[in-house]
This record gives C-alpha cells, structure tokens and sequence, in this order.
C-alpha cells in the first residue's frame, strides 16, 4: 500500500525520465513483483537502473528460461509473467517461449533491446529483426520510436496482454530510447478503440443454449483453460451439477473441474479416456466452454461429435467456428456465460439413461497399466506422487510421454495447479516453469515432472534454483528414451528407433550435485517411495531420477488421422 502511494506521487508529479527509468517505473506501477532476464549490450542501460530499483530480477541462465519461468509464474498467479532479454541472440532464444504463452493464452509483457535507432536496419552488432521475427507469435508488438510514447506502450502492453484472451505482448526498445529523456505520465487511460474484447455474452444466445439443454438426451461439457482463465472453476461446478451434466477437460483445462467428481469423464482426445472420447462421439449436445478444439483433442474431424448440436463459449470469437461447426456461438467471458447460465437455472434435461451408460463405460474401460514386481512403471510413479502430495501439489511438466502420464494420473482436484506447455508442445518447459510457478506461490509444493529428454534442454536452470533456495523437488522420468517419439516408431514404424534411444544418459544425481542439489535415484516401488517421502519432507531443492520401465507406452491412444471412437489400447 504505502509502495503504491510512493509511485502514485512520483506519477502526479510527472518527472522528467529516462526511458529506462520509465520501464522501471511501469512496472511499479503494474505492481510487478518479479521479473525475469538476461543483460546484454543494448539494455545495458535498462540493467544499470535495475541496479538500484528495489525490483526482484531472477537472473536465468538462458532467456528461454526466463520466458519459460515468466509463463510458470503467469499461469500460477494469474498476473502477466515480465521478461526482459537483449537485443539479436537474447530476442532469438525468447522465440519459442513467445510461440508457447501466444500458443496457450499466457499473458506475458517482454521487453527486447534493440540496436540504436540511427542503426536500424544496417545489420548492426547484434541486430535481429525482432518485430519481424516475433509478429505471428504475439498477441501485439511495439517497437519505440519516440521515448514520449514509452508509457503509453508499455500501460497498453499490459492491457493488452491481460484482458480478452490473454496473450504475449512484446515491447523492443532501441538502446538510445533507454537513455531519452521524457515526461513520464502513467496515469493516461488505455484508448484502444480496435481492441474492445467482448466480455458480456448475448442473451439470446444464452436462451438458446438454455433451450438446447433442456431438449438434450446426451449432453457433455468440454471444459478448456479459458474456464481457468476466466477464474470460473466455481461456476462450472454449479452449472453442471445444476443441470446434470458431465464434464469433460482438455489437456490445459485439467483442475477447471475436479477429477474425483462423478460428473467428470476424464481428459479428452489422443490419450484421453474412454469414456471422454466415447462422449464426445455420442453426445448430442456440446458445450465447449473455452477450448479451440484443437486436432489433439478432436481427432479426425470428419468424427467428431457426429450426433451433436455444437455450443461454443469464448472470448476469442476466432476460435468459435474455426475447426468444428457450430450452431449456438457464444462470444463472452466463460464466467459470465456461466453465471447467466446458472442464473436462467433451466429445465433440466433428462439424462439418466446418458449416465447410467457413461458410468458403465468407466467401469468398464478404466486407465490402466501392469504393476510388475521390481519394476518402477511409470504409471505407479504418477499416481504416488499424486498420493504423497494429496493431489494439491502444483506440478509442472515437460512433453512427451510422462506428461501424458501426468495428465491421466494426477487427478487435479483444484484449479491453478496444473503448468504444461499444451499447444506447442516444448520439451524443456518443465523445468524453468517450475522457478515461475514456486516464485508465484512460495508455500506450495512445486513437483516438477520431467523427461530425461526435455530435462537437457533447460537444466542450466538448476542454478537458479539452488541459487534462490527454490524448495521445487525436480521428478526425472527416466526412461533413457526419446520416450514419445520411441512410442510412435514402435507403433507406426516398425520398431525403427531411428535416433530415440539414449541408452547413455548423464549421471543425473551427480550432475545436480553438481549444481549444489540433493539428489537420489529409485529404480523400484519400494525405493521410489523412500525418495520420495524424503524429498517432500525436505524444505530445499531435491532432483530425483527415477529409472522407470523403458518400453513403456501410453494409451489410450487415438492414432493420428483416426476419430476419437476409434482408440486402441482400451482393453487388455
Ligand atoms: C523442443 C522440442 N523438440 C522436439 C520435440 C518432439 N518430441 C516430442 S516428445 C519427445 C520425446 C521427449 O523425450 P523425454 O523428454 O525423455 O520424455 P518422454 O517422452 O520420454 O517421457 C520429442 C523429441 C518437442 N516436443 N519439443
Ligand atoms: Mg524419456
């Protein structure tokens, strides 16, 4: 409180500022607790008035970490992540972090050096064409032309990131509009006539939905991350128990609904459930609240949902439409959509026979693995990890096989717990998220759960997190394989591991040692078990590599091109 009063003075006054000093400023004034960056000659002058501001910079050691620890903390906290990266090679390596938050709705405000203004454009010392680059992979971009403008910019960055469907904005700064001086005013309202997010959803089309229940036989819910977005979780709870109807989650909406409810189905799509892969083929009704029916979710298209009468609640109206038709569009906010939902509390649709049969398929047609005796399966080390956690741990993953695994054995019970790169797919997410997610909430468990593939593409970041204490307890999924792309030449190539197999891998214990980590490794139940008691009891960082079955696969499984009815790997 008495920190924002301290800025609101020195906004009245109005100094006269540096550009970098505005930067500074700004991010005050957004109340930004924490940024996260790599120096470098062109913001130099940006890194010299961070010396003394009082604002907490996590130094990573790559800037795809500090993109990736910016997209941890965002999902986590629900507030924009904030990076900052050099100009040429730093604004590079941000590229996929940029793809991910833009791909998954993540708001990011980064800031990118940039050459001098006079030097634009003549191949300059580590000039990149960063506005170039990065236009397609943000939701707005900046570069500074004016240092009078800088304000304006940045309060529209973070506007623009945060409202709508979130998204990463990026601001390139020449390293002469860090030492400009201006006027520095904060207070100006955001004016963007082009960029009016509709919020509040038509009512009619709300009464069409109501009226589209309460004639269905067989209506589902696919609940997406905009109900995480949207802080709607609650409101989904209300609306289909109100109205009785199942729910089932993308990858990213996982912990939007809780999963030991006897409403839910489960994940959807290429390693979803049976019984949520079965709904949405046999449903007659959908209501997609903030997914974009991506094709890891629908399958083949010409499939999907073939008996229903499509709802879809977004507020992106590209999404509506897009991939899937639908008849009852509903462009909104998912927690309004839902409270005018629950508001117009509609005849509830007869769906006792529609329950009857998806609670026999969950029965029938449940995850499943083999526990074998001294084998550590994979599967087995989700589910204790879920055990010894209560389900309320906050975990992040890395992609690939064990993400799936995560996705299908943690049941997430609570919303805002749950960090994976989802559209993008990036392996080497896992980690870095992890620094974001326990910076946003330092009292959670942070389990971060990795590939013994994806760890290598990020673990510089171990530094960090020794560096800063981070109590995050880092789960290798070692299965000495490229695992998921194993899987697939298994399945769709003849078992040629062309370039899969990494039989020799580092010693990873000894490496976080290194690194100044405890570190254990497990190759049994029984072993998995004591590591990891005794990591959880430890209020310090802890790397477990654990040395699970290598031939593992991950089913359910809709193979590529297939409709989702169309699973193998339900039965033994
Ligand atoms: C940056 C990047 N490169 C390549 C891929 C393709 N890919 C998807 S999963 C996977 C294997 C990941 O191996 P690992 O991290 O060990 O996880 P596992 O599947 O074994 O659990 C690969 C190479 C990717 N998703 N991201
Ligand atoms: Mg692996």
């Amino acid at each position: 409180m008495a920190a924002n009063m301290k800025v609101k003075e020195r906004v009245v006054k109005k100094q006269t500022l540096c550009g970098a000093l505005m930067l500074i400023e700004a991010l005050k004034a957004e109340n930004v607790k924490v940024i996260f960056g790599y120096p470098g000659g062109a913001v130099l002058p940006i890194y010299d008035k961070l010396y003394e501001s009082g604002v907490f910079h996590v130094l990573t050691r790559h800037e795809q970490g500090a993109i990736h620890a910016a997209e941890g903390y965002a999902r986590i906290s629900g507030k924009p992540g904030v990076v900052i990266a050099t100009s040429g090679p730093g604004a590079t390596n941000i590229v996929t972090g940029l793809t991910d938050a833009m791909m998954d709705s993540i708001p990011l405000v980064v800031f990118t050096g940039q050459v001098a203004s006079s030097v634009i454009g003549s191949d300059a010392f580590q000039e990149a064409d960063v506005l170039g680059i990065t236009m397609p992979i943000t939701k707005h971009s900046y570069q500074v032309r004016d240092v009078h403008e800088l304000p304006k910019i940045i309060k529209e960055a973070f506007h623009i990131a945060t409202t709508g469907r979130p998204g990463p904005v990026l601001i390139d700064i020449p390293k002469d509009m860090s030492v400009a001086e201006a006027e520095f005013d904060y207070e100006q309202e955001v004016l963007l006539p082009g960029y009016q997010p509709t919020t509040k959803p038509n009512h009619l089309q709300i009464r069409k939905l109501v009226e589209a229940v309460s004639q269905a036989k067989r209506p589902v819910i696919l609940a997406g991350a905009g109900v995480l977005h949207a802080n709607a979780h609650e409101q989904l709870k209300q609306y289909a128990e109100q109205q009785h109807i199942p729910v089932i989650h993308t990858l990213l909406g996982l912990g939007g609904f809780p999963a030991d409810h006897p409403l839910f189905l489960g994940m959807a799509g290429m390693h979803g459930t049976y019984t949520a892969n079965m709904a949405l083929y046999e449903c007659d009704l959908l209501i997609n609240i903030g997914a974009r029916f991506d094709d890891r979710v629908t399958g083949n298209l010409a499939h999907f949902a073939p008996k229903a009468t499509v709802a879809h609640i977004d507020i992106d109206p590209a999404e509506i439409g897009k991939n899937v038709p639908t008849k009852i569009p509903i462009v909104g906010d998912a927690k309004e959509a839902l409270i005018q939902l629950i508001e117009q509390n509609g005849k509830r649709p007869d769906v006792s026979e529609w329950l009857n049969k998806l609670n026999e398929w969950k029965r029938e047609y449940p995850l499943m693995y083999k526990r074998e005796p001294g084998v550590l399966k994979p599967q087995r080390l989700i589910e204790m990890i879920h055990e010894y956690t209560n389900g309320e741990a906050v975990v992040t993953t890395d992609v690939g096989q064990h993400q799936m695994w995560v996705a299908q054995y943690y049941k997430f019970k609570q919303p805002h717990r749950w960090v994976t790169s989802g559209g993008l797919g990036t392996m080497g997410f896992g980690l870095p998220a992890a620094i974001g997610a326990q910076l946003a909430q330092p009292e959670a468990t942070v389990v971060s759960i990795v590939g013994d593939g994806g760890f290598q593409m990020t673990l510089q970041e171990l530094s960090v997190i020794q560096e800063l204490n981070l109590p995050i307890k880092i789960v290798i999924v070692n299965n000495q394989a490229l695992g998921m792309v194993r899987q697939w030449q298994e399945i769709f190539y003849e078992k040629r591991y062309s370039h899969s197999l990494i039989p020799n891998q580092p010693d990873f214990v000894r490496l976080a040692e290194a690194y100044g980590i405890k570190a254990m490794r497990a190759t049994t139940e029984e072993e998995a078990e004591y590591v990891l008691k005794e990591a959880l009891a430890t209020n310090a960082p802890v790397l477990l590599d654990f040395h699970v079955h290598p031939g593992e696969n991950v089913y359910p499984m809709v193979a590529p091109g297939k409709g989702l009815h169309e699973m193998v790997g339900v039965k033994w």
